[in-house]
C-alpha cells in the first residue's frame, strides 16, 4: 500500500481513540503503579492499546506490533513489518492535568523508520512523518528546523536525569536560556521540531521515541542516545533528540 493511503488509514484511528480518550477523562480512572509511583498505567491506556493492536490485526493480520502495556507481540526482531503504540504518552500528566499528553504510533519496516504519529490530543496538534511524503504539523508540511545552538533556547530534560545531574546535564543546560520539564517525551519531540525547544534529553523505551525517530530523520534532527550507541528500538536508553548543532557539542561521558 502507497503511504498516502496508510497515511490516511491511521490518522483516523487515531482520531478514533483520541474521542475515546476525551470521552474517558470524564469519568473515574483505573490507576495502577508500574515499577515505581511515578510510573502509572491506567484503563484507558490499556484499552486504547488495544483499541490500536484491533485495528491493526483487522487490516494488517501478519504484521508484528509492539505496545508499551504488553498487549501486543513479544518483538524481538524488526523484520517486516513491525507496528510500535504508545497509548498514552505522558500517563502522570494525563492523570494529574488532563492535559499535556499525547497517542504516539510508528511503522517500521526491517527496522527502517516509514512512519510517525505524535498526537497532542488537548491542542488537537498532529505531528507526523513519512519516510516518503515528509512532515507535517496538521496539514502544513515542515520543511527544515532552524539549526540554532544551545545558547539561543530552551532545553527539555527528565526530571530524573536533571536533578541527579546524570551524564552532568545540570552543566549542559546552564548554556541553554531555561529548563523545561514537559512530563511528556511525544510533546517534548514535537518542540523541537516545531524549533521552540533546542533539545531534549531523557531515559526513554522504544514506544517513546519511535515515531520521532521517524520524524527527526525525515528533517535531518539528530537523534541519538547519550552514551554514542544506536538507536536499535530494543531496549531503554538515555537518549537526546537536538537539533546537530547541539548533538555536536554533546560529549559523551
Ligand atoms: P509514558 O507516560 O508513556 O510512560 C515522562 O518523563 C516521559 O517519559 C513520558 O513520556 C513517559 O512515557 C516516559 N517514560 C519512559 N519510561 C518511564 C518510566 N519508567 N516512568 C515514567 N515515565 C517514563
Ligand atoms: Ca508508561
Ligand atoms: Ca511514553
Ligand atoms: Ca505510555
Amino acid at each position: 500500500m502507497v503511504q498516502r493511503e496508510m497515511v490516511e488509514e491511521i490518522k483516523g484511528w487515531i482520531y478514533e481513540a483520541s474521542e475515546v480518550i476525551k470521552a474517558k477523562l470524564a469519568m473515574p480512572l483505573e490507576v495502577a503503579e508500574k515499577e515505581n509511583r511515578s510510573d502509572l498505567v491506567t484503563n484507558v491506556d490499556q484499552e486504547i492499546e488495544a483499541f490500536f493492536i484491533k485495528k491493526i490485526r483487522d487490516n494488517y493480520p501478519n504484521d508484528q506490533i509492539l505496545g508499551e502495556e504488553g498487549l501486543g507481540d513479544q518483538v524481538t526482531d524488526f523484520k517486516n513489518r513491525v507496528w510500535v503504540i504508545d497509548p498514552i504518552d505522558g500517563t502522570l500528566n494525563f492523570i494529574k492535568q488532563q492535559e499535556n499528553f499525547c497517542t504516539m504510533l510508528a511503522v517500521y519496516e526491517d527496522g527502517v523508520g516509514q512512519l510517525g504519529f505524535i498526537y497532542e490530543i488537548m491542542t488537537d496538534e498532529l505531528l507526523w512523518g513519512s519516510k516518503e511524503l515528509g512532515v507535517y504539523l496538521n496539514e502544513k508540511e515542515i520543511i527544515e528546523v532552524p539549526n540554532k545552538p544551545l545558547e539561543e533556547g530552551l532545553i527539555n530534560i527528565n526530571t530524573s536525569i536533571f536533578l541527579n545531574n546524570h551524564f552532568g546535564m545540570q552543566e549542559l543546560a546552564m548554556e541553554a536560556l531555561a529548563v523545561r520539564m514537559l512530563g511528556c517525551a511525544g510533546i517534548a519531540f514535537k518542540e523541537v521540531v516545531k524549533g521552540h525547544h533546542q533539545a531534549y534529553v531523557s531515559y526513554l523505551q522504544p514506544w517513546d521515541y519511535a515515531p520521532a525517530k521517524v520524524i527527526f530523520e525525515c528533517l535531518g534532527l539528530s537523534l541519538q542516545t547519550l552514551n554514542g550507541e544506536s538507536l536499535d528500538l530494543t531496549k531503554k536508553v538515555p537518549i537526546i533528540g537536538s537539533t546537530p548543532i547541539v548533538a555536536e557539542k554533546i560529549t559523551v561521558k
